[in-house]
């Protein structure tokens, strides 16, 4: 990937027309809130842009995106990614659109391939920083609207701020979400201070269920499907799980096992000392210092026996 810089990406944008912007499998906060609100802002600038409509799109984030969706991507139509780390993530259904994405806007810098040309910031803790510097770049007139996605993008990515990704340019940029009119309040109602109750059946199933290893410094969490379905769990009510067992007192590195669709999704959580990304790798999967994940072939046994090698072969004797 050819890599500009912001002046650079925003020339491109005011210099073409037509976008079709594509979002993440299993897509979040960040996806969402970055499309949406670049999606917006082209619009606002005389430009016609859509988000394409992610077969995975849940009914948190679809306020988001109320109005800005199509299924179709025209044969001209320019293609810009927000926050697809890899070409294995694109959404289901838009996999063949891999050599044509025209723009890529992110903050993973793991797969530096991927895509022609773009703009990525791997010291942005959420893609909503990149995509508000984009906008202030291009004169975009930033509404409440605007505001709002970014907030949302940011925030879900940063669990309310508290992550170590966080910087003062992240705080900075929500504060400018709020002088950009964003209720950050309603916002944060929504997608930090509200449970159903179904999750917190769930959250009860772990901490009945997680086995702790290496003296409670490793905490293994599992969530077979069967329990996911008996509980009413939608995607929504676990966007955050990943960080579950990383919460209990004394555990250094946290891991989180679910099922799906392509086998054993393994999410990993770490103190400083430790680097989910590097454990990651060692299962072909990535991310960053501190949250990472990959995809083993199987079920949760499977993914189990896989990430418990992983982490020894990152010296941590089990
Ligand atoms: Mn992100």
């Amino acid at each position: 990937m050819k890599q500009l810089t912001i002046p650079e990406a925003a020339a491109y944008l005011l210099q073409n027309d037509n976008y079709i912007m594509l979002t993440h499998r299993r897509p979040d906060g960040d996806t969402v809130g970055c499309a949406a609100a670049l999606c917006s802002g082209l619009r606002a600038l005389g430009k016609t842009a859509a988000v394409w409509e992610n077969p995975q799109f849940t009914e948190k984030f679809r306020p988001y995106l109320d109005g800005l969706t199509t299924e179709i991507i025209p044969d001209d139509a320019k293609i810009i990614v927000v926050d697809i780390a890899t070409a294995g993530l694109l959404p289901y259904g838009a996999e063949n659109y891999v050599n044509r994405i025209d723009l890529r806007i992110d903050h993973h810098g793991r797969d530096m391939e991927f895509g022609m040309q773009g703009y990525v910031d791997s010291s942005a803790a959420a893609c909503g920083e990149v995509i508000l510097d984009l906008l202030e770049q291009m004169n975009a007139p930033i509404d409440k609207r605007i505001a709002e996605a970014i907030y949302c993008a940011i925030s879900t990515d940063t669990g309310c701020f508290r992550y170590s990704n966080v910087t003062a340019k992240t705080l900075r940029a929500a504060a400018k979400c709020k002088d950009y009119c964003a209720d950050t309040y309603a916002i944060n109602q929504v997608m930090f201070l509200t449970k159903r109750l179904a999750r917190l059946k769930l959250d009860a199933y772990l901490t009945q269920t997680t086995e702790f290893l290496a003296d409670g410094k490793v905490a293994i969490c599992q969530i077979p499907e069967s329990v996911r379905q008996e509980l009413g769990i939608t995607e929504d009510d676990i966007d955050d799980i990943s960080g579950f067992a990383r919460e209990i007192e004394g555990v250094r590195i946290g891991v989180m096992l679910r099922e799906v669709s392509e086998g054993g999704k393994i999410s990993v959580r770490t103190a400083p000392e430790y680097d989910a990304s590097a454990i990651c790798a060692v299962l072909g999967g990535g991310g960053h210092r501190a949250a990472a994940g990959a995809t083993v072939p199987g079920g949760i046994a499977e993914a189990k026996a896989a990430i418990l090698r992983a982490i020894e072969a990152n010296g941590v004797k089990l």
